[in-house]
């Protein structure tokens, strides 16, 4: 293990500074986050504008607005095109990270629906707003283990499972050329087609799990009636962000092998055999628990009032978003269990005031976002974007991403 680095010193570079109408400006140091134990609760965001950049047709697009719904939490919707590039994006934040959603809350910008969901739950928390993590029975959330049920299996191995439901006219589009970039390797659609019933077998497998895992609760539900409108997947009191997990990845499989969404995709009408048989597998008779509770979760979000804002010039909301005061980092940031560990972060090189290099280690390689590093925890890594080609963003702000999923890497030291 290389040896820590001596402490950092040098000019201090202004890069988490709070809007100077409201807060004189700060350097980075003097706004070291509290340490865990001292930390007041979050302020809820509650004042500040929330703006969701995505498109119809995306899946991960599709979560984050249902867990704003059940979240009950008003925001504007903004589309963005459905390939890159997305100058909007870059244009405004700087933002050079290519995937879909991001999320705005004032001037910090949320990037993976990893990091959304949680910073969701953290700043809009209960009982202000809905929560994501509801009890069970036994009084437990079970919210570590939800996550990763979220993070390793419904938005990786189940999210390449429903992909491959892809109806395969969509490979040939300049869409598909769009996607090839994105994963890095060319894609043939002759092979994909192919690959259809071995997909079908696959969602199988997933099915079968949930099936497994809904019949327990249900039988469950018989003895103890704590889940009052469920079954649930965890047997909470509502819909937890397991039930969200697993029935945005279902509902969005679904529909795009029914070729719902394939038309925005390929920027054209879909025809008649871009469908892939996906009830083959996905029915009441082979997965009745499946599909039961498919139903009861999409009629309880249906009841849930709308808080979607969907604007057609995104003008208004970035403005809201420019003129909002920067908060202070430790309310917009995610706070880890684990307190600090500088010595790790030392070896690594990933003090404030480096320069780094944050690349998803799925797809996305090509498109790494560089920035001054503000904050690195177990949780989150917090940078100020360096300039595209020479251009400042159009807003000051901070981008997140989560930990899980990406590759963090020193690109020059710290100068603090
Ligand atoms: N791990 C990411 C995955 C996001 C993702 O793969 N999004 C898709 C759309 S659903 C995407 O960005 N595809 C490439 C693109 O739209 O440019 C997350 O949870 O946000």
């Amino acid at each position: 293990m290389p040896p820590p680095l001596s402490p950092a010193v040098g000019p201090v570079i202004a890069v988490d500074t709070a809007d100077a109408r409201v807060v004189p400006r700060k350097s980075i140091r003097s706004q070291r986050p509290a340490p865990v134990s001292s930390r007041k609760p979050a302020s809820p965001a509650v004042k500040l504008p929330v703006v969701l950049f995505g498109y119809e047709a995306s899946t991960f697009t599709i979560k984050i607005r249902l867990a704003l719904r059940l979240k009950q939490i008003p925001y504007t919707f903004v589309h963005v095109p459905v390939m890159a590039p997305r100058p909007l994006l870059r244009d405004s934040f700087a933002l050079s990270y290519r995937k879909i959603p991001v999320l705005a809350i004032g001037r910090d910008i949320y990037v993976d629906t990893y990091l959304i969901l949680e910073i969701l739950e953290q700043r809009f928390p209960s009982p202000d707003f809905p929560t994501l993590y509801p009890a069970a029975e036994d009084g437990r959330t079970n919210r570590a283990l939800i996550r990763l049920l979220t993070g390793y299996w419904a938005d990786r191995p189940l999210f390449r499972v429903t992909t491959g439901l892809i109806p395969p006219r969509v490979w040939r589009s300049r869409f598909g050329n769009d996607r090839a970039q994105l994963i890095g390797h060319p894609l043939d659609a002759a092979k994909l087609a192919r690959k259809i019933p071995e997909n079908l077998a696959a969602l199988d497998v997933q099915l079968n799990l949930t099936e497994a895992q809904l019949k327990e609760a249900g039988d469950q539900m018989q003895t103890r009636p704590h889940q009052a409108n469920g079954p649930w997947l965890f047997s909470s009191s509502n819909p937890s962000g397991a039930d969200l997990a697993l029935f945005y990845q279902l509902k969005w499989g679904r529909d795009i092998a029914q070729g719902k969404g394939v038309d925005e995709m390929i920027a054209g009408p879909a025809a008649d055999d871009d469908k892939v048989p996906v009830e083959v597998v996905f029915n009441s008779e082979r997965y009745p628990c499946v599909v039961a509770w498919f139903k009861r979760f999409e009629t309880y979000v249906e009841a849930l009032p709308k808080v979607e804002k969907v604007v057609e010039d995104p003008a208004g909301a970035l403005r809201a978003l420019k003129e909002s005061a920067m908060v202070p980092i430790e309310d917009a940031q995610l706070h880890p269990v684990a307190p600090k560990l500088d010595v790790l972060a030392e070896s690594l090189r990933l003090t404030r005031g480096a320069t780094v290099s944050i690349t998803p280690n799925d797809t996305g390689r090509d498109n790494p976002t560089v920035g001054i590093l503000i904050d690195f925890s177990a949780e989150q890594v917090v940078v100020q974007p360096c300039h595209i080609d020479g251009k400042a963003p159009e807003m000051e702000v901070r981008q997140h991403f989560p930990r899980v999923g990406f590759v963090i890497r020193p690109i020059a030291e710290s100068r603090l």
